[in-house]
């Protein structure tokens, strides 16, 4: 096992894994960039190393600044997380050559997966359902000359994309040429590559993944799906495992199936294999995530594993933590991702100072974040602020726990998705299970707007405790709040900000 591991992410993921560590008794350092002195993932790592200014481009994608971090603290593994550099081959790359363990799959894997057009051969050789499609990166002609063998609806998406973006619907021929255009320039300026392929375009699917581990040495596992239909702007925001659609054998199917692409792409790491479902349970690969993701957690509430530490276990060469024949799925679990929007504004964000934290507990409750009372959510990275997971013996139960624990979370300060999610847990349509990937719309549509009277009624108990906690600190410090600018002030000035 590793005596000490860097963790090159920040936010709740950072701590997640930090946990983790602590728990096998591994050593961690921390990096951060100047917005994140005083974030948790610092206070909880034994050391911690300043890597740059706010942006990620200067900090948390900075592959010398990371390195250099872990050469100066001994750190013999980096753990990714998700996003930032967790699928970037150089860096993978990068870390064997100095000597360092990257926690992942290879540079070759991450290579293959990063190609949506390899990763569908790869599921074609392993005799794995794809959606109609092409396997290879295509020229202008050839996607005008291939549109009509395909069909309309149909899809345009970036090579090097994934997770919606650098995709194009196109309904008719007429859009091919805007809609080719707009795709390869999404995936120029997002990836840095503007190679396209196509897809027919599903109506109205499931999304469903099947999480895997694999030891990169011919030992594969699949641990069950996760129901990720609900997501908006190809953001997910709540997750569920089981799916409600799936039974034991198409579990089966998609199992064996993931398993098939894994061990086709020599994969190595915890991973995940994303189909589209339809309603008579056709499935279609769709793509790789060579990565943790961040809704692992409805997993490990589901099988009892640990997923992080059943990665760095397979990074530091151990054996799979169970066999097959004794994975077992119980109960349920539900995750809301809570973020810093305004689900009322059309989910712009809301960053700003957390003046009042309450985080819910009790039976079959898990919240993973990464923010405290008082901190302040900066303007420069992902707005995920947590994620609160349930687990229930039933889907009602871990229902009726996420409703509970929804009412329990108290967040002021900034505004957050979690009317969002209280409004999800009630809705008839989720109740029944009855989601697909047009769901959110749905849901936001059917959203009234909340009351100015509760609005004005919330602003004013802000500014109240605000102003009460000035009080207490004028009783304490002898030069009184004023020195320190008064906080009542600063709220009012923050809502008057949020409204322009
Ligand atoms: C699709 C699709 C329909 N047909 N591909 C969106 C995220 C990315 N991973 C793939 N996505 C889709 N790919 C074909 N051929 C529909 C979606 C899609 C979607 C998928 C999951 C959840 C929400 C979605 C919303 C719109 C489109």
């Amino acid at each position: 096992m590793f005596q000490k591991i860097l963790i090159a992410n920040r936010g709740e993921i950072a701590v997640r894994v930090i946990r983790a560590c602590r728990e096998l008794g591994v050593r961690t350092v921390a990096v951060f960039s100047e917005a994140d002195r005083a974030a948790t993932h610092v206070r909880f790592a034994d050391q911690a190393y300043g890597i740059g200014p706010a942006p990620s481009s200067e900090s948390y994608l900075r592959i010398d600044r990371i390195l250099e971090a872990a050469r100066q603290s001994g750190a013999e593994a980096i753990h990714p997380g998700y996003g930032f550099l967790a699928e970037n081959p150089a860096f993978a790359a990068a870390c064997e050559a100095a000597g360092l363990t990257f926690i992942g799959p290879s540079a070759r894997t991450l290579r293959l997966c990063g190609s949506k057009t390899a990763a569908r051969r790869l599921a074609r050789q392993a005799n794995v359902p794809t959606v109609p499609g092409t396997d290879q990166d295509l020229s202008d002609e050839e996607v005008v000359a291939g549109a009509p063998t395909i069909g309309f609806p149909l899809l345009i998406k970036a090579a090097a994309g994934g997770g919606g973006k650098g995709m194009r619907i196109v309904r008719e021929p007429g859009e091919l040429p805007s809609a080719l255009r707009a795709a390869r320039s999404e995936g120029q300026s997002s990836f840095g590559d503007s190679a396209v392929y196509l897809e027919k375009y599903l109506e109205r699917p499931r999304h469903i993944e099947m999480q895997i581990l694999a030891d990169g040495a011919g030992q594969l596992l699949y641990l069950g799906e996760r129901e990720c239909s609900i997501q908006r702007r190809h953001q997910k925001v709540v997750e569920e495992a089981p799916s409600p659609f799936v039974d034991e054998a198409l579990r089966r199917r998609l199992g064996e199936a993931a398993v098939a692409i894994a061990a086709a792409a020599g994969y190595r790491n915890a991973g995940t294999v994303e189909f589209l479902v339809d309603r008579d349970r056709n499935f279609y690969f769709l793509e790789v995530n060579a990565r943790l993701q961040v809704e692992h957690p409805v997993t490990e509430m589901v099988t009892g594993l640990d997923l992080v530490k059943a990665q760095i276990g397979i990074a530091a060469g151990s054996p799979l933590p169970v066999r097959q024949e004794e994975v077992r799925l119980r109960g349920c679990a539900l995750e809301c991702r809570i973020y810093a929007e305004d689900p009322f504004r059309n989910f712009i964000p809301s960053p700003g100072r957390i003046a009042v934290l309450r985080r819910p507990g009790g039976p079959g409750v898990r919240d993973d974040t990464g923010v405290y009372e008082g901190y302040e959510v900066p303007v420069h990275y992902d707005p995920l602020i947590a994620k609160l997971i349930t687990w229930g013996e039933s889907r009602a139960e871990a229902i009726q726990r996420m409703r509970r624990a929804l009412q329990e979370y108290t967040i002021i300060g900034i505004q957050t998705t979690i009317p969002f999610h209280r409004r999800v847990m009630e809705d008839p349509k989720f109740l029944a299970g009855d989601l697909d990937t047009t769901y959110v719309e749905a849901v936001l549509a059917a959203l009234p707007p909340p009351t100015s009277r509760n609005r004005r009624a919330a602003i004013i108990a802000a500014a109240l405790h605000a102003y009460l906690q000035d009080q207490e600190a004028a009783a304490a410090q002898p030069q009184g709040p004023a020195a320190a600018g008064s906080r009542w002030l600063h709220t009012a000035r923050q809502d008057a900000l949020r409204r322009r």
